[in-house]
């Protein structure tokens, strides 16, 4: 690994790292944009995440939400995970005494996240901002209500027990906002960030496809993981080509020891 690149990643003091569906591939977790299996192999996932979907066909989407539920519960995190759940703890130690170098800035490290998974909590990673929402949860479609258990009727859908509307996954489809607090933190992060790590996603979606521009405008670097070209790959600093449950452990490895 490029010695410059290791030598800025000691010595950041705040660190980054978004990540996408390719971080949970290694899991088992299929990403976004790979062509279904079985059942659903006809479909257009980007066709089935928008509001529009759920209003022609809201089966068809309840019944691919509950499929990639099930998916998730029956998986484990990757050494991926659980190498961003070390690099929290080597960059961000929990244990800073109270009012030690009161005034000066510490390090710091969030993890932004656009899956709906949530294998980097299972893992153990603490601060975990979830730009897309969470597969697990599920929703009103029509007043918001969070619903923490829910039957479905004989019509193979389930309804708010507050107003009868269809309930749908709380997560965030194309056209919808993104929630507000989770995009301003992922906002000042990004913008005071020494380095910026872009993990297992395509770069194609926004806002999240724009974070690390504001890391490189004010600075920053861009270290981009993937075994693939994407959208970032001419704006990254530095690529590294393989999987993220390979590079990860080892970058981690290589700069904080063990
Ligand atoms: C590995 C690997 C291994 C494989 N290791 N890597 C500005 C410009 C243009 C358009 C817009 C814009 N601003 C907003 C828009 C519209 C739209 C958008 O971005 N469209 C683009 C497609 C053009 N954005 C929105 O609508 C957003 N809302 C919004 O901005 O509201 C305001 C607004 C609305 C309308 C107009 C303007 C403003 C909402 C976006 C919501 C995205 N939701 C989804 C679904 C979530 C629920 C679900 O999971 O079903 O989020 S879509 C989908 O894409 C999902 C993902 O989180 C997201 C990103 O995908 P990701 O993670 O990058 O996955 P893949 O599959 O694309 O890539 C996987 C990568 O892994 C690949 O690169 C592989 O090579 C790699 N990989 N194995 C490491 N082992």
């Amino acid at each position: 690994m490029d010695t410059e690149m290791l030598e800025r990643i000691r010595t950041a003091n705040k660190i980054v790292a978004l990540t996408g569906a390719g971080v949970s591939a290694e899991s088992d977790v299929p990403t976004f944009r790979d062509a279904q299996t079985g059942l659903w192999a006809s479909f257009n996932p980007q066709e089935l995440a928008t509001p529009e979907a759920f209003q022609r066909n809201p089966r068809r989407v309840w019944d691919w939400y509950a499929y990639r539920r099930e998916k998730v519960l029956s998986v484990s995190p990757n050494p991926g995970h659980m190498a961003l759940v070390e690099m929290e703890k080597r960059v961000a130690p929990a244990s800073v005494p109270a009012g030690r170098d009161a005034g000066t800035t510490h390090s710091s490290f969030t993890l932004i996240t656009q899956n709906v998974d949530g294998l980097h909590q299972r893992a153990g990673s603490q601060n975990v901002i979830e730009l897309h929402g969470n597969i697990s949860r599920v929703k009103c479609s029509i007043d918001d209500l969070l619903v923490a258990e829910w039957q479905t009727d004989a019509d193979g859908l389930a309804r708010c027990p507050r107003c009868n509307g269809l309930l749908r996954p709380d997560v965030v489809w194309f056209g919808e906002m993104l929630p507000r607090s989770a995009l301003e933190a992922s906002f000042a992060a990004s913008e005071n960030a020494s380095v910026f790590f872009s993990i297992g996603t395509s770069s194609v979606v926004h806002p999240a496809a724009s974070l690390p521009m504001l890391a490189l405008a004010r600075g920053g670097i861009v270290i981009e993981i993937n075994p693939e070209e994407t959208a970032l790959t001419e704006s990254a600093t530095y690529s590294l080509r393989g999987k993220s449950g390979e590079i990860l452990p080892e970058l981690v490895q290589t700069v904080w020891g063990r």
